[in-house]
């Protein structure tokens, strides 16, 4: 909870992001209902953190004014591009320092990616656990365009010591708070498809997305995405830091609420699970017709979405979606189903994707101290009026 006094502070801060909007107003004791520009819902204040209301879910591609915004630290206040340079060092045989200009030497590659963050549903956690209380729209798709890392890789030397790979980004750190730093194994950091990407659905970066480059993993939470990127370091072993440990890991085997896990016990998250969610109707909707379209969107990290079933009688039976024709490796899939209710009344709709791999979307989520990787069973409210 913030007080007013913060709040004040903060949206003063604001004024220099957003015009200051008539919808950004206090909320009050109960929390952080607070609207920006475009209705975006701001999650926190003391960093910047915003979720894309879920009923602007109407496109593929993600418009980058209603694409989530996840800050762990300050944005970094002073980001030339004429003086950023980006230092490959470690387990390398020839560091690099390289500019922007130097980076638009390597082959140009884009990746249309669906990056969530692992917190997203956090709020739908049962029981309740602390941190950003997430609801469903942590997560956005965006054309990625950049460098291949693996390029500048290879142009600096990758020793046969080299394992992990470290980023490291330009955010303000607050005192006593540990700077965001996060490593991926040497596979990933290899392959093909991860970037220093410096654009965004074909635009520069915006700073809140980590101008003027940042790393993209594509099908990887959303956290092994490092903005503002300054360092990039081959390390020997995995970096041994907050944000890898405690940060970021789940139990190996599910645990019951409140019981206590050995760090030996956990892993780091990587992929994304799979996972769809409902855009229209919202819950608690009131829905008038004879057809109701249902829609939404579904994805599942590194696999694709095989099938999206939607069921309109709180789960006894389930009516396979159609999935929307555009699609890329990494990217979610929009899916609809044209629903003609019987009656008037109320009714749970529920969405359940299944990927290639054959995971299929649980009815309940795994439980875990952090909330991560939440991806239940979708379901909304409605009530059709007759
Ligand atoms: N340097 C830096 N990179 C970061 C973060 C951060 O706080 N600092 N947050 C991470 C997390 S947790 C997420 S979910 C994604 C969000 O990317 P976005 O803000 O572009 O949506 O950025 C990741 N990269
Ligand atoms: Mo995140």
């Amino acid at each position: 909870m913030i007080s007013r006094r913060d709040f004040l502070k903060a949206t003063s801060a604001l004024a220099g992001v957003f015009s200051v909007h008539p919808l950004l107003a206090w909320a009050g004791e109960s929390g952080l209902v607070i609207s920006g520009e475009d209705g975006m819902i701001v999650r926190s204040l003391r960093f910047f953190d915003l979720e894309m209301p879920v009923e602007y879910l109407k496109a593929w591609i993600t418009p980058v004014p209603h694409f989530f915004v996840r800050n762990h630290m300050h944005e970094p206040s002073t980001l030339d591009a004429a003086e950023w340079r980006v230092s490959i060092g470690g387990e390398v045989e020839k560091p690099l320092s390289l500019s922007l200009e130097d980076l638009e030497k390597f082959a140009l590659h884009s990746v249309t990616n669906t990056l969530e963050c692992a917190g997203n549903g956090r709020a739908f956690q049962q029981p309740h656990v602390p941190g950003v209380q997430w609801q469903r729209g942590a997560v956005g798709t965006a054309r990625f365009s950049g460098v291949r890392l693996r390029d500048v890789l290879q142009r600096a030397g990758v020793k046969t010591t080299g394992k992990h790979v470290m980023f490291h980004g330009l955010d303000e750190v607050p005192a006593k708070v540990p700077p965001f730093v996060r490593s991926i194994p040497i596979e990933k950091a290899m392959d093909a498809d991860t970037l220093i990407a410096t654009k965004m659905n074909g635009a520069a970066l915006t700073k809140h997305h980590g101008y003027p480059a940042r790393a993209l993993v594509p099908g990887w939470i959303g956290a092994a995405s490092c903005k503002w990127l300054a360092e990039i370091k081959v390390l020997d072993k995995e970096f041994d830091g907050n944000f890898m440990s405690p940060g970021y890991r789940m139990p190996n085997q599910p645990i019951k609420p409140g019981e206590a896990v050995k760090p030996e016990d956990t892993h780091p998250i990587t992929a994304l699970g799979v996972k769809s969610i409902i855009a229209n109707p919202s819950d608690g909707a009131t829905v008038k017709g004879r057809a109701v379209q249902v829609h939404g969107a579904a994805w599942a990290g590194e696999a694709d979405i095989a099938r999206v079933e939607v069921s309109t009688d709180s789960g006894s039976t389930w009516n396979t979606a159609q999935l929307g024709k555009e699609q890329a490796r990494y990217a979610w899939r929009l899916w609809s189903y044209s629903w003609k209710p019987a009656k008037a009344g109320d009714f749970v709709l529920i969405s359940r994707a299944t990927d290639s791999q054959g995971r299929v979307q649980p009815s309940s989520a795994v439980w875990n101290p952090s909330g991560y990787l939440y991806n239940a069973v979708d379901q909304v409210k409605v009530h059709v009026e007759a």
